[in-house]
């Protein structure tokens, strides 16, 4: 039977003319034909080489066009462009140099996911997260004035779904009046990772489809391309001419123009010579500028046209059908956490009636979907909107509501103030999931949850928690709703637990108690979080060379419980502190200062995450690199209680 291939347009795989661009220096003669058939093979090698060594795809795939015609026109590293988020720059990273080395993306030692200038000086800005281009753009102009070099054109490309972070229009309100040269390109599809949110959403359509808008608009459009063309200097009469309709439509009916940015579009975004025309007449135009582009996430692979959440960042998949390719296990697996708490939201929801979850724009990466597919008007997607998600949280909490607010700990971030400002010097019970916790692996440095420890212990009233297993994640939450009384935390990270039987009855848990694992005599570890479990590994490695270790789950940094520390450090003198988590700050700094405080004596190794930044590779690479996988804690055991075993023995 004949088989859909997934790959629209088939294009011979042996990149004739990809294989020729080394720089972007290499684009800048090519004739049109030759800028599709670029286009084409850029295409190809992204769903060749993503789809054998998963990351991001869609993103990547919708901006082809858009990619090729940036590097054609503008004159990059000279001329600086920011993508924002960075997730959609596979082809900018593979026309900049990095072709050979794209089968590296993500890996352990390969290159990053995301721009980063000291991968490349292509890489105009290092991002991950989102909405920060257009205000590092207008920076970057600012700067470059300072300098003297005001003919650099300076770009920043943010999607639609990026749009809705509340720096972008901070950036935008102080571009319109700075008057600094620069062009945002709005690449507009309609989608985030999951389905864009918001009334701009609705807005940007509007003026996408608004006829008699457009009609106005393509009119001047096709006159200053017409004038583009006889005079070389189009400036002059571009500027009279759009003035004087800009006055009159323009600025009363779009939310750009009315901000100082001359808009131009809607442009279809996969028509590389009219994106290439488009880009060299705005060019020369002065002042903020933005060019409403048009694309199609997953553009060019029907099976990412079709499920365009999935295919943000799919794992393996077959490059010919689109069809994914799923580890297969013989025996069944634990759950991912994320799963835990969107299963464990919507069963808690169903008899606490107020319960409300919110998500900054990743319901499905966080599962909160679970509970808004049955529950959508007790579930809230707000957007790329991590401060915004917090203070509304706050909100719905003097409202009596108990919120859940989801949001990635490394995302947690943005909105420290609205943490300390609206929810906890007010005492509001709202209840923080923070998911990928910890290193989160091949997304780097941008993604890792390392800070949160250290960000919120220092906190007044504050409680932190993390779950050892699926089940305490269960029992947290459900203790978090109880009797909500203040801000309540429980971080867990990204992936699968260790239970697979783990939808047991709930039960309450002692706030600030932990427990005490497993009992020994040569050392004591204390633990928070999953990071238990490679503890307790390490512990039977540990028993096999008869050194005996007790080991305790804190489960609480705060309030962290005295009277188990109280019994540790009576006990031993020998204690390891491991935390998924920066050293500094979090568990074992809290130990350390227990120790000072209380004037006991003992020797304290912390292990965690060090004081610098940990790039990319699998969580397991990057917990060996920093030393707490099973093998690293053994081995930090051994060399601590060696000598005190040698004077035993002795
Ligand atoms: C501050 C922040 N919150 C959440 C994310 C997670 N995230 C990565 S890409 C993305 C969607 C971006 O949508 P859009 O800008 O429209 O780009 P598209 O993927 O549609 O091309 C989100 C929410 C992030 N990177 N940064």
């Amino acid at each position: 039977m004949h088989q859909k291939n997934s790959v629209m347009e088939e294009t011979p795989r042996d990149y004739t003319l990809l294989k020729t661009i080394e720089s972007p220096a290499d684009m800048k003669m090519l004739k049109p034909d030759e800028l599709i058939q670029l286009s084409k093979e850029l295409r190809q090698f992204i769903i060749e080489v993503v789809s054998s060594n998963p990351g991001h795809f869609g993103a990547s795939l919708g901006v082809v066009e858009l990619t090729v015609a940036l590097h054609h026109v503008f004159n990059a590293p000279y001329d600086q462009i920011i993508w924002d988020v960075g997730h959609q720059a596979y082809g900018h990273k593979i026309l900049t140099g990095r072709r050979d080395n794209f089968h590296t993306n993500r890996k352990y030692g390969g290159i990053s996911g995301f721009p980063k200038p000291s991968e490349s000086i292509y890489d105009a800005f290092g991002v991950g997260h989102s909405s920060t281009s257009i205000s590092a753009a207008l920076g970057m102009a600012a700067g470059n004035k300072y300098k003297g070099e005001d003919d650099r054109q300076v770009v920043a490309v943010i999607g639609d779904g990026s749009l809705s972070g509340g720096m972008a229009y901070e950036a935008l309100n102080n571009a319109g009046n700075a008057k600094k040269n620069m062009l945002v390109i709005l690449n507009d599809n309609h989608i985030a990772i999951d389905p864009s949110v918001g009334a701009m959403k609705d807005y940007l359509l509007d003026i996408a489809t608004s006829r008699s808008y457009n009609r106005v608009k393509n009119d001047v459009w096709n006159l200053l391309g017409f004038l583009s063309k006889i005079t070389p200097n189009a400036r002059h009469y571009a500027q009279k001419i759009e003035n004087a309709i800009k006055s009159i439509v323009l600025k009363q009916s779009n939310l750009f123009e009315s901000l100082n940015f001359r808009y131009f579009g809607p442009v279809d975004g996969h028509d590389v010579m009219h994106l290439t025309d488009v880009l060299k007449d705005i060019r020369e135009i002065p002042g903020p500028k933005l060019l409403h582009v048009v694309t199609q996430k997953g553009k060019g692979f029907a099976k990412a046209e079709e499920n365009q959440t999935a295919f943000h960042s799919p794992g393996m998949f077959n490059m010919h059908t689109g069809e994914m390719i799923l580890k297969s296990y013989d025996k069944p697996q634990p759950p991912l956490y994320q799963d835990v708490f969107g299963e464990t939201i919507l069963e808690l929801a169903r008899t606490n009636k107020k319960i409300i979850g919110i998500t900054p724009a990743m319901p499905t990466g966080s599962s909160l979907k679970i509970m808004m597919d049955e529950m959508p008007d007790r579930t809230y997607d707000v957007g790329i909107a991590e401060q915004h998600a917090v203070t509304f949280s706050a909100g719905l909490a003097t409202a009596g509501m108990v919120p859940f607010c989801n949001i990635y700990s490394s995302f947690m971030q943005r909105a420290y103030d609205q943490v300390i400002h609206d929810v906890a010097i007010q005492n509001l019970p709202v209840v923080f999931c923070l998911d990928r916790a910890g290193l989160v692996g091949s997304d780097g440095a941008t993604h890792h949850g390392a800070y949160d420890l250290a960000y919120f212990r220092c906190i007044p009233g504050m409680v932190i928690a993390s779950p050892l297993n699926e089940i305490e994640l269960r029992d947290l939450m459900y203790t978090a709703q109880l009797k909500p009384a203040g801000p309540f935390v429980i971080r867990y990270p990204r992936g699968r637990g260790v239970t697979v039987d783990w939808k047991q009855p709930f039960s309450e848990v002692q706030i600030g108690k932990g427990q005490q694992l497993k009992d020994g005599t040569d050392l004591a570890i204390l633990s928070i979080g999953p990071i238990g479990n490679q503890v307790t590994r390490a512990i039977s490695m540990l028993e096999k060379d008869n050194i005996s270790v007790a080991h305790y789950d804190m489960r609480f940094l705060k309030p962290i419980d005295t009277s188990l520390l109280e019994s540790v450090f009576s006990r031993f003198d020998k204690v390891i502190t491991v935390e998924d988590a920066s050293i500094v700050g979090g568990l074992g700094s809290a130990v350390i200062e227990y120790i000072n405080d209380n004037n006991h004596k003992a020797r304290v190794l912390r292990l965690g995450i060090p004081d610098r930044f940990v790039d990319h590779g699998t969580q397991e690479e990057l917990y060996r690199e920093c030393g707490f996988d099973a093998e690293g804690i053994a081995a930090a055991t051994r060399k601590m209680v060696i000598p005190h075993l040698l004077t035993k023995a002795i």
